[in-house]
């Protein structure tokens, strides 16, 4: 029997390499995201074995129905990708728009663990199972503007590391990736809103692709069940972590 993997964010970027990895590598998959047309296209690209599954992060209650609202055959999600999230804005805390705060914290937390709530019970209840996540190197290194985007991933990791242990006796595994600069998504388009600025971010690099991550992905689930990874960290070989700074000539 195929294991179903339910992979949110699916219509661009990481979420849809994963669902084509995923698909490729036997699973069958349930890719969800808000635009219908482009998880219409998904599937007419990957065939039955993807199930397109309108869902959007910030609405509770389809996410509180979705375990009844998938069609027979579907509802024994083996793996769950936490894939959705996303990053508003650059701005300074002080500056920052609240609105733009809020909703980071809605899709990248509050979506995030209310999905992972409503998919825990039957994995415990059939003893096997295996939550992976999209956290960050933000959620590890501060820098300016990071702000709430790397709080909602730092949450992610902590999350993630609690539930190995509200897991432990139960053959369900739990990982956190944290990729760092990774190109070929929306990412900075959504975040930075302006095309121009966005491409500026990756110009003469060589960031992770989407398929780095899928990649990643595949490894973590092929290794036996026994094998839990609970983080992998990986950055492009052009980036590193920034170290500490140094105000000087402040007024006393
Ligand atoms: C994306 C990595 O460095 O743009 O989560 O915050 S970074």
């Amino acid at each position: 029997m195929k294991q179903i993997a339910l992979v949110t964010g699916a219509t661009a970027g990481l979420g849809k390499a994963i669902a084509e990895r995923l698909i490729h590598d036997g699973y069958r998959v349930i890719a969800t995201g808000r635009r219908q047309e482009r998880l219409d296209e998904l599937a007419g690209q990957l065939g039955p074995e993807l199930l397109p599954f309108r869902l959007d992060m910030d609405d509770a209650a389809a996410i509180a129905a979705l375990p009844g609202s998938l069609p027979d055959g579907w509802r024994d999600v083996d793996v769950l990708v936490n894939n959705a999230g996303l990053a508003l804005g650059m701005e300074k805390a002080q500056d920052a728009d609240i609105a733009n705060w809020q909703g980071m914290i809605s899709t990248n937390v509050t979506g995030m663990v209310e999905l992972t709530r409503v998919l825990l019970p039957g994995m415990v209840a059939r003893d096997r199972g295996h939550v992976i996540s999209l956290g960050s190197t933000a959620g590890i290194y501060p820098y300016t503007g990071g702000n709430v985007y790397g709080a909602t991933k730092a949450f992610v990791r902590q999350f993630m590391r609690n539930l190995r242990c509200d897991l432990l006796g139960h053959n369900v595994r739990v990982t956190n990736l944290e990729p760092g600069m990774c190109g070929g998504s929306e990412f900075s388009n959504v975040r930075l809103r302006d095309d121009a600025k966005a491409a500026a971010v990756y110009a003469d690099t060589k960031p992770l692709q989407p398929a780095d991550i899928a990649e990643t992905v595949a490894w973590v689930l092929s290794l036996p069940r026994h094998v839990n990874i609970n983080e992998i960290e990986l950055m492009p070989v052009c980036q590193s972590a920034g170290g500490l700074s140094v105000a000087r000539g402040m007024k006393e």
